[in-house]
């Protein structure tokens, strides 16, 4: 799996993490007191090793998250039920496709290239979001995902811009501003079909019964369960614990659920006055546990999909190439 023993090679070109100096009680030290005064760490910066592959492991597995993101929405464009849903539709995709070119180039300035990313995703080694495992069953599934799994994305997101690595951060901050409109244009989608027909809400509820769990699982195991949080806290890269980001999102949107008129699966979704926050049920660990490891219902599905879209887009990326070659060639007999 692809952890914090990941070995992550220097690419050429880019400054090396000098090893001695990487154990540096003293810059430690330092480094410390800077993340603690809340000052960020931009990459020509000295940093710990363990942060640099701390910091490539979880920007490479949100980079992979939002291309894969892309395959079950994707799927949908071709029968989005109208041409204005057609248009939303296409650029959402293509938004997120975007962030994955953000979060790629963030984490290219750790050290790590692009295909190396890539190949750590293609071949299974790579983790991305347990969510996109899941198949989309009707046109509610892609409602569903803009209100609540983006939802739990922009949840997850916010503390992030706050992150104590610097490009990280800045990426967070463009994503989040998309990720709001997709959140947005989930639930005015799902809004539109509650006042359809009873079959239209009968697909937005089953949609949600499907979802629900799975998008609280997004946020990651349990804080006890959690092997990175404290460190990524003390880094400053996690702002906000797993199970308080989980009740931030419960908290906001079971009102959003009460407007739409649809029930949340969930038993023992109660509000819970002396905490100030809903009471809920216990994830099934052990089902998202098989996700994340490869043997959820569309894994191997989605892999193949991407291993595919990335072979057909060989001869783009060669296209690009030879153009960038000639382009360079062209500077260099001009300059000469
Ligand atoms: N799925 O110790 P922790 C989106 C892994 S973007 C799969 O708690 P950490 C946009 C974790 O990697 C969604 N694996 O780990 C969109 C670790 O494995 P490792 C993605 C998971 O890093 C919307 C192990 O479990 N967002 O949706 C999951 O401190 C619509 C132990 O866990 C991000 O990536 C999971 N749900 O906290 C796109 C945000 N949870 O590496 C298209 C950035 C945990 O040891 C359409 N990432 N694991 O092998 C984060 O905030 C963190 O990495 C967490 C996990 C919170 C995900």
């Amino acid at each position: 799996m692809y952890t914090q023993s990941f070995s992550v090679q220097d690419a050429p070109g880019l400054k090396a993490v000098d090893s001695a100096a990487a154990e540096d009680p003293k810059l430690m030290e330092q480094f410390q007191a800077r993340i603690d005064a809340d000052g960020r760490i931009e990459p020509q910066e000295w940093m710990p090793e363990a942060y640099r592959k701390t910091l490539i492991r979880q920007i490479s597995q949100h980079a992979h998250s939002e291309i894969v993101g892309m395959l079950p929405e994707g799927n949908w464009i071709l029968r989005a039920p109208s041409l204005k849903r057609k248009c939303i539709l296409i650029a959402k995709v293509q938004d997120e496709g975007g962030h994955g070119l953000y979060l790629y180039s963030a984490a290219e300035t750790l050290g790590t290239s692009r295909a190396e990313m890539l190949e750590a995703l293609h071949s299974g080694k790579a983790k991305y979001s347990s969510i996109f495992n899941y198949p989309t069953l009707n046109w509610a599934d892609i409602g569903v995902i803009g209100w609540l799994v983006d939802g739990a994305a922009i949840m997850n997101q916010i503390p992030l811009c706050r992150c104590s690595y610097g490009p990280y951060a800045r990426a967070m901050v463009r994503v989040c501003k998309e990720e709001s409109f997709h959140q947005r244009q989930g639930y005015e989608a799902l809004l539109t079909m509650m006042k359809g027909s009873k079959e239209q809400r009968d697909m937005v509820q089953d949609a949600v019964n499907r979802w629900w769990w799975k998008c609280l699982a997004m946020f990651g195991p349990s804080d006890a369960d959690s092997l990175h949080s404290s460190q990524g806290m003390k880094w400053g890269i996690k702002r906000i614990s797993n199970d308080d980001l989980r009740q931030k999102f419960i908290d906001a949107t079971v009102p959003q659920a009460n407007v739409l008129g649809i029930t949340l699966p969930d038993p023992k979704l109660k509000w819970n006055e002396a905490r100030g926050h809903y009471d809920h049920g216990e994830i099934d660990w052990k089902e998202f546990w098989e996700t994340v490891n490869g043997n959820g219902p569309c894994n191997k599905e989605r892999l193949a999909t991407r291993v595919k879209a990335h072979k057909d887009g060989q001869w783009v990326r060669d296209a690009a190439m030879a153009y960038a070659k000639k382009q360079e060639q062209r500077r260099m007999k001009e300059a000469a």
